[in-house]
């Protein structure tokens, strides 16, 4: 209904632009009409731009109807933007330090993000490619985000009831990934597919590739009442050396399936310095690589039966094994693919190729067939079966040029992007799904531009079981021209496509400049779905635990104790003070120093920083977070509260002394 409305509205606003408008709009640069129509015309908007911006707008106080979770790149966060109209929420520190957050300057959050360290060595950025949204029966479920990092081969989880990280867990095998986060339907695992293949145990030279290297995609196992990932039951299968890419959850038909492009199954080493052919090169001299097709289901259940080794400390499924057992099968794809989606009701797997201009769509169904007749076209070099192409391909649809990732919507479309043609194309997904929605099996319907290079796409709810449609967000590599002069390192584009309408053309809604890290998958769900808290739900929160914090204090019993060299203090903040305002020590002590925010009021934060000792942390309504260092500094420091939170919110001070 509301739509309607809007609607009609935006026609009414783009008919009376047709028809012309009066003049005198602007005078003296200023814009003193209150005339929409002779504002539009004066800002020389199109028809077209005035209904992109009836459908965006939101007035004030108006919440969003979707939110977007989108990768940070390398930046190591996560962002959350509002869709329609594209605003900013936050940014969640993941991988990275965030001052505003207290993220990694809290004893707490510190311990979290050294979870992650690698071999004992801090790491503190990371490279995030895709969020998972946890899931229910193939729907987003609203109740975990989970993203990988390629960098270093980690995965995070955080916890959507206060939008921060809980853990991140460090692949010890491998040091890239990147067919990850991905879930399964209910959430029992989470992907982490590799990339770049290395050896297991560490050193081994290049000339020992084919023998020492490997590849692999990583099971970890999700325990959704403690919210964390559990490695102890996790494991990895262990893969060729080829580089595995993307990775996608079968679903419906597939579930208990998981499936992952690769590349480089050339083998090739690189080493262009001593005359060999460079990786670019190298790795696309065959015409097709494999699609790994894994049972995931039979997997788990030999790695229960103790069907594996372990290396360093990780539970692995050797490739005999799963030849053997029948886990692991490969399907002849085009060359150097990049995007497997599989579609809502599971039994489409859709590959793109850069190098292709076709998707390449195969049945889940023909596949079990091929399988239960071995209909295989040989093995490779490692005895993994490979699956006759023939046997199981469903259809090839020529879509432009440098097809990358494909999303769904109710209607029965795909969308796939086009990296070198920069746009979107919208096509018909053959098989019952079109059928009943009476369309041409397998065709291109329409294409609109985007700004540009595209890399991932993103429709609501348009990779689980129950797309939405609606909505569609090109995740652009260049903006070039898009947006003002900021020097050379320019945002990259997000551009958002209104997609509602089955019959007619996609239409261009509206810019965002992504001014951090670049993103590469986002996914998109309804905004009811979350139920974030409000405030801490009790007094005394410790959100890395989501349970009472042991060193929380109450008004009153406020304190500061010495213990040999060191001292403890218990402080309480709210409107507009702390609790105590003096802390004296002496240099060399070691401090360790709780917080607790008292405060019940929504929205009122308080800040605390330490000043000369690196410290800023976010106090949100009930929470207690704890400081830990050596006074290694003497002089007077005065800590005070980092958020604008009262009208006296310059008097929240104290003074730290510490005595030479
Ligand atoms: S990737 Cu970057 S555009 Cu990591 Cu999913 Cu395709
Ligand atoms: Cu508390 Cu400003």
């Amino acid at each position: 209904m509301k739509r309607n409305v809007l609607w009609l509205a935006s026609i009414a606003a783009a008919a009376v632009l047709l028809v012309g408008c009066r003049g005198g709009a602007q005078r003296g640069g200023e814009l003193i009409s209150d005339d929409p129509m002779e504002i539009a015309r004066a800002r020389g908007l199109s028809p077209a731009d005035v209904v992109a911006a009836v459908k965006t707008y939101q007035p004030t106080g108006k919440h969003d109807e979707y939110l977007l979770f989108a990768s940070g790149g390398h930046s190591g966060q996560v962002l959350v933007i509002g869709v329609p109209s594209m605003r900013l929420l936050k940014v969640i520190g993941v991988f990275t330090p965030e001052p505003w957050q207290g993220w990694g300057f809290s004893k707490e959050t510190r311990e979290v993000l050294r979870q992650g360290a690698f071999e004992g060595k801090e790491l503190t950025w990371g490279d995030v490619h895709h969020p998972a949204l946890s899931e229910t029966n193939g729907d987003y479920d609203g109740q975990f985000l989970f993203v990988n990092d390629k960098a270093n081969s980690r995965i995070a989880v955080i916890d959507l009831r206060d939008f921060e990280t809980k853990q991140i867990v460090k692949n010890p095998l491998s040091l890239s990934d990147h067919g990850g986060a991905f879930v399964t339907p209910n959430t029992e695992w989470v992907i982490e597919g590799g990339q770049y293949a290395a050896p297991f145990e560490g050193y081994a030279p290049i000339e020992q590739y084919q023998g020492q290297y490997r590849g692999l995609v990583t099971f970890w196992k999700f325990d959704r009442q403690r919210g964390r990932i559990l490695p102890e039951q996790s494991f990895a299968l262990e893969l060729p050396p080829y580089w595995q890419d993307l990775c996608d959850a079968g679903k419906g038909v597939s579930e208990g399936w998981v499936f992952c492009n690769s590349l480089n199954t050339e083998m090739a080493t690189g080493g262009v310095e001593k005359g060999n052919p460079p990786f670019e090169a190298g790795v696309s001299q065959r015409d097709m690589d494999y699609l790994h097709v894994i049972n995931l289901r039979k997997a788990a259940e030999l790695v229960a039966a103790g069907r594996t080794r372990t290396i360093k400390g990780f539970k692995v499924l050797p490739i005999e094994t799963a030849v053997a057992e029948g886990v692991l099968y490969f399907i002849p794809e085009p060359k150097s693919p990049h995007g497997i989606d599989v579609s809502p009701d599971g039994n489409y797997l859709v590959v793109s190729g850069k190098l292709d201009p076709h998707a390449t769509v195969f049945s889940f169904e023909k596949i079990q067939n091929a399988i239960a007749s071995q209909r295989f076209s040989g093995r490779d070099d490692y005895s993994v079966p490979i699956l006759d192409f023939d046997a199981v391909v469903e259809s090839q649809i020529e879509l432009g040029l440098g097809p990358l990732h494909t999303q769904f919507d109710p209607n029965g479309y795909a969308y796939t992007s086009l990296f070198l043609e920069s746009a979107v194309v919208r096509w018909t997904l053959g098989g019952p799904w079109t059928e009943k929605h009476g369309r041409d099996p397998w065709s291109v319907v329409d294409k609109i531009s985007v700004h540009y290079n595209i890399g991932h796409l993103v429709a609501a709810e348009g990779d689980n079981v129950n797309p939405d449609g609606r909505y569609l967000v090109a995740m652009n590599k260049w903006s070039v021209d898009r947006f003002s002069n900021v020097g050379p390192l320019l945002p990259q584009n997000f551009q958002l496509i209104d997609i509602s309408n089955p019959q007619g053309p996609m239409q261009l809604l509206y810019d965002m400049p992504i001014g951090i890290g670049e993103p590469h998958y986002a996914q998109i769900i309804k905004a009811d779905k979350i139920q974030a808290w409000e405030v801490y739900p009790e007094v005394g929160w410790e959100p890395t635990t989501q349970a009472a914090h042991p060193h929380a204090v109450k008004p009153g019993q406020e304190r500061i104790e010495r213990r040999g060299n060191t001292v403890e203090i218990w402080m309480t903040a709210t409107r507009s003070h702390f609790t105590p305002e003096h802390v004296e020590v002496r240099k060399g002590d070691r401090v360790i120093w709780h917080i607790t925010s008292i405060e019940r009021a929504r929205d009122a934060t308080h800040g605390f920083a330490l000043p000369g000792y690196n410290v800023n942390l976010s106090l949100e309504p009930g929470e207690t977070q704890t400081i830990e260092f050596v006074a290694d500094r003497d002089g007077v420091f005065t800590f005070y509260c980092t958020e604008f939170c009262s009208a006296l919110h310059l008097e929240m001070v104290g003074y730290f002394l510490v005595r030479p």
